[in-house]
């Protein structure tokens, strides 16, 4: 039991950085430019001909986010406040968010004193409802797999705040993060119940439904007519992407023999913010089909994927030792 959920752990942050890179090739591009057919192409044969892909501000993120819980025991603000605006200003190549560089400025400005006080200020005050607090959430889910839905849900608002304080912000962090918790707890080789699954989440967010967007329980509700996910959306806020990826999950996975990298390979044909949807999807069907069933191509094609491999190894053996 304990190398089948390591194989998840391993499978959830390497499927995040695979949805990541593969996701970069197509970010921004309009639904019409895309199919799955040329989406395949890439992702089947040419790719290939590519010495390495690289991983965009999803990945580094996300790897700051898991660094600072491993160094802390849990979440220290200033340090992964730190960490995050560090990381920016070491690599700003990473295609980060339109507005999100002025929190990390702000930040180091005020020696990280009030990790959320910037934050707060963005949008007149009103916070960002970005995905950027959702696409890195992933490793809160693998922190607190032993700990309760309530611990769950406040690591992942606090994780948030430190950039994105709108209640769709957070609330897009929280389903994101709920979506991997629950994959955890699923054998890939059982039909997947995918109401079984939304119903989980649903009850889950109950307490914050008031605040939930209207459009992530219409698609949750919607889920089973859906066929394509334009139907709520594929951008770069968290209302659109994050549904965007559960439901890439959900649809693909449902079908017993589909892999990993048809669930990508659809989450990417739904056109816009490809890298996030790609990313947070892979998250998900990572955990779920876990490490081994991830294709071997990939991920020596793809930047960051050893780095990724060996923290979710120090994830599992945190939980391990101290949550058992
Ligand atoms: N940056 C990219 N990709 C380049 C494409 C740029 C895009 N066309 C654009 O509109 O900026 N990808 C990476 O950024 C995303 C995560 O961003 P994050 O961290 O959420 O950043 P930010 O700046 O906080 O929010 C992003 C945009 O959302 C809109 N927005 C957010 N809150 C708003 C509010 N309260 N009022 C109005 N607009 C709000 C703004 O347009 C922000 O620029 C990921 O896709 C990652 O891959
Ligand atoms: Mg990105
Ligand atoms: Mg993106």
């Amino acid at each position: 039991a304990s190398d089948r959920l390591r194989n998840k752990f391993r499978g959830c942050l390497v499927g995040a950085v695979l949805g990541d890179c593969f996701g970069a090739n197509f970010e921004d591009t309009a639904l019409r430019f895309i199919s799955l057919e040329k989406v395949r192409k890439f992702t089947r044969e040419r790719y290939q001909k590519q010495e390495v892909l690289l991983y965009t501000n999803d990945t580094a993120m996300t790897r700051s986010l898991a660094d600072s819980l491993l160094s802390n025991g849990g979440f220290n603000g200033t340090d992964m406040a730190k960490r995050f605006a560090e990381e920016y200003f070491n690599d700003q190549s990473r295609f980060y968010g339109g507005h999100v560089p002025d929190v990390f400025y702000k930040l180091q400005m005020s020696n990280y004193t009030d990790p959320e006080g910037p934050a707060n200020q963005q949008f007149d005050g009103s916070g960002s409802y970005g995905n950027g607090s959702a696409m890195r959430v992933t490793p809160v889910a693998l922190f607190t797999h032993n700990r309760s839905i309530k611990e769950a849900q406040t690591l992942a608002t606090k994780t948030s705040r430190i950039t994105h304080t709108h209640p769709d912000g957070i609330n897009g962090a929280i389903m994101q993060m709920l979506a991997v918790r629950e994959s955890l707890m699923l054998n890939a080789d059982q039909d997947l119940d995918v109401f079984a699954f939304l119903d989980k989440m649903l009850i889950y967010m109950e307490d914050i439904e008031h605040t939930l967007p209207t459009n992530i329980t219409a698609a949750m509700e919607g889920m089973d007519e859906v066929e394509k996910n334009s139907a709520f959306g594929n951008g770069i806020v968290a209302i659109e992407a994050v549904p965007a990826a559960v439901m890439a999950f959900l649809c693909i996975a449902r079908k017993p023999n589909n892999t990993f990298m048809d669930v990508i390979e659809y989450a990417l044909s739904l056109a816009g913010d490809t890298d996030t949807v790609g990313s947070m999807a892979g998250a998900i069907a990572g955990c779920f089909y876990g490490y081994n069933l991830l294709p071997k191509g990939w991920i020596e094609k793809c930047e960051g994927t050893t780095y990724a491999f060996d923290q979710a190894d120090k994830l599992f053996d945190y939980v391990m030792q101290h949550d058992k």
